[in-house]
């Protein structure tokens, strides 16, 4: 069904877009590496294009579409959206305008189904304003709105805080019934600041903003545990659920938007790197550690005690402090880089420490054994971004070789064990030599895991770190230079 016409949205002045596209390496073998990401790329994406076009994302097994939860029962095409930018930066523009056309003709946000918010912003508003900045072409710049427009109900809370969940028609609200007490989660309600700030800079409306700045006014004034936050907020009464603190699942992109929100306003959000700044000296205190065999890890918080176990998501974390090095408190740039080379160098052993050179969803430190998995449960590998990613931002800042041979070693281990003919598929366990592929292709290894690779391989000048600021689902926005966090410099704020 086509979207209804709307009036235009106001013209804004749009940021100096700087390195949209290019960054081919001098080097011949550098080149040849980039060139064979993008012919994963291609393999990825021309297998959903065939047996999952529209659907949310592929079987690549069963070569059929694919859903979760948390995009709905409907199919809204979310290998489409993830997949834009990085089509567009690898100069697949072929296949970025097959996805503009499902965009125009059928992305539809009228419909009877409960999104995940936060999935729904990182992955699709996320998505569709990187699309827009690069490309120009303002449908996606519409679509984000009209999706963010049905977000909004979910701020209708007692506090503010919004639901996990809501129906996109009825805009009714709700949380997942496995969470602490009914409560929302700090990494999905944190997680929405980067999308909401550019969506009222694009629009003038400032609804999105105030949103957004209603939870850290929130959260800045409650009493944090040890000067940590817990992942779990009620949002009826406004007290914390469980004790519980993670950088990896629950928590992990909340500190990530309070720096990125400091570095997209060109460094003038000084209360976002102060809450930043606060949360990673308390994470630093409490959660992180060294092994006896000299591995830095990140704990998590449970209930008064640290847990010795890491998160595939957490080694994120490398990156990030990496990023948050130049602007740290008492200058402590040179400790900053040395801490994320330490968490990349654990996170690279996670996948070194297997059979198949591919890391864990999870892994212990405890006694004799450092960075592998235990539990069965923990064991499988699906096509996440988290340590390339921090290969990426390792080599951006040292540009240090070791973190392009880390990224290619991945890159071979993904080809060679996830790679089947429909396209790529996680892995059930990395430990077994012979791996059970869990038969998904999830639209992050398009938006994110593909991207943060062909960056490794690529110059600096493409997508260059003072000009862009990643998402969590690694769409890039532009950094905004406003004056301040009110937006008031914005004509199109009033
Ligand atoms: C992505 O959707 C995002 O990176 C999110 O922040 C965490 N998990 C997945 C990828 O693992």
């Amino acid at each position: 069904m086509k979207t209804k016409e709307k009036k235009p949205l106001p013209a804004v002045p749009i940021p100096n877009l700087i390195g949209t596209h290019g960054g081919e390496p001098e080097d011949n073998d550098l080149r040849e590496k980039r060139e064979k990401i993008k012919e994963m790329m291609k393999h990825a994406w021309d297998n959903y294009r065939i047996y999952g076009w529209g659907h949310n994302e592929l079987r690549p097994i069963a070569r059929k579409g694919h859903s979760t939860n948390i995009f709905g029962s409907s199919q809204m095409g979310a290998t489409i959206v993830d997949a834009l930018d990085t089509l567009y930066i690898m100069g697949l523009h072929d296949e970025f305008r097959d996805g503009q056309k499902w965009i125009e003709n059928n992305l539809d946000f009228s419909v009877n189904s409960e999104v995940s918010v936060f999935e729904v912003n990182i992955r699709f508003i996320g998505g569709l304003l990187a699309a827009y900045y690069l490309s120009g072409e303002e449908i996606f710049k519409i679509k984000a709105v009209q999706l963010a427009e049905k977000l909004l109900p979910a701020f209708n809370t007692p506090t503010g805080i919004p639901w996990a969940m809501v129906n996109l028609k009825s805009g009714v609200g709700r949380n997942w019934g496995w969470a602490s007490a009914g409560s929302s989660i700090l990494a999905e309600f944190g997680t929405l600041h980067m999308e909401f700030v550019h969506l009222s800079y694009l629009t003038g409306n400032p609804i999105y903003y105030k949103k957004v700045m209603h939870i850290r006014k929130l959260l800045q004034k409650m009493d944090r545990p040890n000067g940590l936050y817990p992942n779990y907020l009620n949002p009826r009464t406004g007290r914390w659920g469980q004790y519980h603190t993670s950088v990896g699942g629950l928590g992990d992109s909340f500190y990530e938007y309070l720096l990125k929100a400091w570095l997209m306003s060109d460094k003038t959000d000084h209360e976002a790197r102060k809450m930043y700044d606060d949360a990673i000296e308390a994470i630093e205190k409490h959660l992180i550690r060294k092994s006896r065999g000299g591995l830095t890890f990140i704990g998590e918080w449970k209930n008064g005690h640290l847990e010795k176990k890491m998160g595939h998501l957490a080694c994120f974390a490398g990156g990030m402090f990496v990023l948050g090095a130049d602007g740290s408190r008492m200058d402590q740039a040179g400790h900053y880089l040395e801490l994320g080379a330490e968490i990349a160098r654990t996170c690279h052993e996670s996948y070194d420490r297997t059979a198949l050179k591919l890391g864990p969803e999870s892994f212990k430190f405890d006694g004799a054994v450092e960075a592998v998995a235990v539990r069965q449960a923990e064991k499988y590998y699906i096509l996440r971004p988290e340590v390339i990613e921090t290969y990426w931002y390792l080599w951006r800042f040292t540009h240090d070789p070791r973190y392009r041979e880390w990224g290619w070693e991945a890159a071979l281990a993904i080809e060679k064990y996830c790679r089947v003919t429909g396209g790529f598929s996680g892995v059930k366990d990395v430990y077994s030599s012979t791996p059970t592929h869990d038969d998904v292709q999830q639209s992050f290894f398009l938006a994110e895991t593909l991207k943060y690779l062909y960056l490794l391989f690529s110059s600096d000048d493409l997508l260059p770190l003072d000009h862009w600021v990643f998402n969590t689902e690694a769409h890039p926005l532009p950094v905004l230079h406003l004056a301040n966090t009110t937006l008031s410099r914005n004509p199109a704020v009033r």
